[in-house]
């Protein structure tokens, strides 16, 4: 017996280790329940990803070494000239999309800064341009009640001091055998002090940890030098190496919240999690870039919302500073139908009911909101909520619906045509507070 629960200590103690998770830093300086509870109920933001690289109309840092030689990439910068960029477009683009906070990425991984660093000179103010980015959209996201989040990555294939240059390249040739790791830690330091000291952001987007320079005890620091400098700051899982849905019971990742990308998470009522997905294919700026339709956009917000996830949704504004019209109209529809039934996606949760084919759910206070996909006319059949009575059942901010109940079923009577093709929201009005009704089975739907 003996052997084995000192077997099994050993297992723990070497997964725990593997995992990094949470529960090695001082639960004091964690994000509180409070920000975080604050923080999923936004539900939809916008996410940006721009630099220089959109003069070429290559994906930002990838194309790097790739379709754009890097000599030709890391001088981008000295015709980078987005005279028509005009923050307060881009913040009232987000917000009449119905979006409640934007993330910017300030750097990615070709090290380029959007605001003037006084720890580089490949930012900003080395463009023809020289205008802060940042602190521009910090400003209008104020101004228009919007979270202003940035994004930073981890690795920086421009950095001197970063032991990587080429990530396609695994020979000595793709690497800086004179880089100093250290350094490099104390560089990204200064400059996260310094975004945070200058732009107070709500939340920082870390990316990029997955290469072998940066490693678990780097993350572990930096997690709680970030908090040091400001503690409410809301930090990602992506310091640390495990993200993108674990899709498991327990939080095995480092920072406040998990980040599946271009795709929908796992429903997970315990972690929290944001989906991060791109409006067209690439993450810049690309030329004729296929855009998803208004459909997918829709039932991608509500079917997050529907697993308990945030969606952040990227549009790559184009190099003259603006974000292409089909962009902005396509967000605009998304903002038109949020006016409707917003209701059923900001600060609710995900169920009672799973994520079915047709249909998905989501809850708040005494009410149910079932977002129908495709119109499963005449008779709408739902599971019945054991001790739960449904009082009425109506569009969301329209006519109530003729509905009848029994101990195993709700038959609802629709119409032929429902009110919105993508996503017509009913509400079912009950006598319990839903989130104490437990999520149902897959067996019991
Ligand atoms: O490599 C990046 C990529 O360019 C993009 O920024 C996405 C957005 O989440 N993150 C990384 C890929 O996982």
């Amino acid at each position: 017996m003996k052997k084995i629960v000192v077997t099994l200590g050993l297992l723990l103690t070497l997964y725990t280790l593997h995992a990094q998770t949470n529960a090695q830093l001082d639960p004091k300086i964690l994000t509180s329940k409070k920000i975080m509870d604050q923080f999923m109920g936004l539900r939809f933001g916008m996410f940006i990803h721009w630099g220089p690289v959109a003069l070429r109309g290559t994906e930002i840092g990838w194309s790097r070494h790739r379709e754009v030689p890097a000599s030709d990439y890391d001088t981008l910068y000295k015709a980078f000239n987005p005279t028509k960029f005009n923050a307060e477009e881009w913040v009232k683009t987000a917000r009449d999309a119905g979006m409640k906070y934007l993330t910017i990425t300030a750097k990615h991984h070709d090290g380029f800064c959007l605001w003037p660093s006084a720890y580089t000179d490949y930012d900003i103010m080395s463009t023809p341009y020289k205008k802060d980015v940042v602190g521009q959209l910090a400003k209008a996201c104020k101004k228009y009640g919007i979270r202003f989040c940035i994004y930073y990555s981890v690795l920086d294939w421009h950095h001197p001091q970063y032991p990587v240059d080429n990530p396609y390249d695994t020979t000595a040739k793709g690497k800086r055998p004179d880089a100093h790791m250290d350094q490099y830690v104390q560089y990204m330091k200064n400059q996260l002090k310094e975004l945070i000291t200058h732009y107070d952001p709500y939340m920082l987007w870390f990316d990029g940890p997955w290469e072998a320079p940066w490693t678990k005890e780097m993350a572990l620091d930096m997690y709680a030098y970030l908090k040091s400098v400001k503690k409410d700051v809301i930090i990602n899982n992506r310091l640390g190496k495990q993200f993108a849905g674990t899709g498991s019971s327990a939080a095995v990742f480092l920072g406040d919240y998990d980040t599946p990308e271009q795709r929908i998470g796992e429903l997970n009522m315990d972690i929290l999690w944001e989906t991060c997905m791109t409006i067209c294919e690439q993450w810049a700026w690309k030329p004729n870039d296929q855009m998803k339709s208004l459909q997918t956009c829709i039932q991608t917000l509500a079917k997050t919302a529907a697993a308990n996830g945030n969606l952040l949704f990227n549009v790559g504004p184009m190099p003259d500073g603006t974000i292409e019209p089909a962009q902005v109209t396509r967000l605009h529809e998304m903002g038109q139908w949020l006016k409707k039934y917003g209701a059923a996606i900001y600060n609710t949760q995900a169920g009672p009911y799973l994520p079915a084919k047709n249909y998905a759910a989501t809850r708040k206070d005494k009410k149910i909101f079932i977002h129908i996909f495709e119109n499963p006319g005449p008779t709408f059949t739902l599971p019945a909520l054991p001790g739960v009575n449904v009082s009425k059942v109506s569009f969301l901010n329209g006519p109530s619906l003729p509905f009848k109940q029994n101990a195993t079923a709700i038959n609802i009577t629709l119409p032929a045509v429902l009110p919105d093709l993508n996503d017509t929201v009913i509400v079912l009005e009950t006598d319990t507070p839903t989130m104490r009704i437990p999520l149902l089975k897959k067996d019991q739907q």
